[in-house]
């Protein structure tokens, strides 16, 4: 199951285990240990006391106590002092410890703070990739569902330069946006005139041509008028060749089929698709055994994002489903942003999908 970045109090979600960014004693303090021990109650301090303390990148299991959710994994982050002093490797370790407590204690969902991000002082975007990076490698080889729980708006950082370039990218769609819309509407009365007068010509011509053929075969057409006869002649190349029906019968490939197709061409497994789309067993299966399934428009995506399509492909896929990418909205013009410059991370994209407030690719 996929990894799912929300924003909230840890202590209010409900799920298998939450994770604390503890100290080494395990006995509470500031941030989000005070606040898992203020809302779990005395139960949790008692037992975390006969615990013996933690070392820093291990993890502790004990019973969630007044939280909605049934374990509180504990454990301790390094306190950032540069990045030279293995600080990584030990947040890493945190993630690695806490995800496997949780699986070895049989728990299909568990959501982690941004440990050692507060207090300890680890750089948020690093503190982020680090996390990202172990739950998506966690997550490759196992079924559960993995949040990342952001406590507020400041507290996230995509860092500046992605932050910068998206904003500029944005900016740059509005105006050309804006610019092509003025010109289209400048042109616009010119363009009708030229296409009204191609339009008359080419009646003109097909006129022609249906008196010659009438003059050709009068005999066999007494009685009708050349007039009547390409008026006629005129209706019969207009009218539909297929009925409704025939149409019905007949449609494009659809979004779940091409999907499977380029899987292929890929050379990918369904598997290894589903999950860098982020999208669970279950809908990748619906999604596979109806062929006329239709996704919602981020789950769309994220399938355009995982078969790491070029713009004009991903828009066809899209057109598929019934989505078009435009140039008027943010979540559109994001998703054109990483797709045009060849980045198909979807954790990526959703952290900048995050910072800017839409909605999220896969599930
Ligand atoms: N829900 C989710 N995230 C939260 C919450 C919450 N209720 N409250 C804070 N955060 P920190 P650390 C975020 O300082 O850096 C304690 O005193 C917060 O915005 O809680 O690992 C311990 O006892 C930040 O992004 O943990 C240790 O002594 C993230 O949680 C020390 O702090 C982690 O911030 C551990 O420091």
């Amino acid at each position: 199951m996929p990894l799912k970045l929300i924003r909230g109090d840890i202590t209010k979600l409900e799920c298998d285990a939450i994770v604390n960014a503890a100290n080494s004693t395990l006995l509470g303090g500031g941030g989000v240990d005070g606040a898992i021990h203020r809302a779990a109650g005395r139960g949790l301090l008692n037992e975390c006391r006969k615990l013996g303390g933690c070392k820093t990148g291990e993890a502790k299991l004990t019973k969630g106590y007044r939280l909605p959710c049934r374990f509180v994994i504990h454990t301790v982050g390094p306190v950032w002092r540069g990045g030279d002093n293995g600080e990584e490797d030990l947040l890493r370790s945190c993630y690695r410890n806490s995800l496997s407590l949780a699986a070895d204690n049989g728990c299909e969902s568990v959501a982690f703070p941004l440990i050692s991000s507060g207090v300890y002082g680890y750089p948020k975007d690093r503190a982020l990739r680090v996390a990202t990076d172990e739950i998506v490698r966690f997550l490759s080889g196992s079924e559960m569902l993995v949040y990342i729980v952001i406590f507020d708006k400041k507290s996230f950082d995509i860092g500046e330069k992605l932050f910068g370039d998206i904003e500029a990218f944005i900016d740059d769609s509005y105006a050309s946006d804006a610019y092509s819309y003025t010109l289209e509407r400048r042109r616009a009365p010119v363009m009708m005139d030229i296409c009204l007068e191609e339009a008359a010509e080419e009646d003109e011509k097909i006129d022609r041509r249906n008196k010659k053929l009438y003059q050709a075969a009068a005999p066999s057409f007494a009685g009708a008028s050349a007039d009547k006869l390409s008026a006629s002649v005129k209706k019969e190349k207009r009218a539909p060749k297929n009925t409704l029906e025939d149409e019905l019968n007949n449609l494009d490939e659809s979004f779940s089929e091409m999907l499977l197709r380029k899987i292929d061409e890929k050379g990918m497994t369904d598997v290894e698709c589903y999950k860098r789309a982020n999208v669970d067993r279950k809908l990748f299966s619906k999604i596979r055994s109806d062929r006329l399934y239709r996704p919602s428009k981020t789950t769309a995506i994220a399938f355009v994002i995982a078969l790491e399509l070029p713009l004009e492909e991903a828009k066809n896929m899209l057109m598929k489903a019934g989505y078009a990418l435009s140039r008027s909205n943010k979540f559109d013009i994001i998703i054109e942003y990483f797709i045009v410059n060849a980045n198909y991370d979807i954790f990526e994209i959703n952290e900048a999908l995050f910072k800017f407030d839409q909605n999220l690719l896969g599930v």
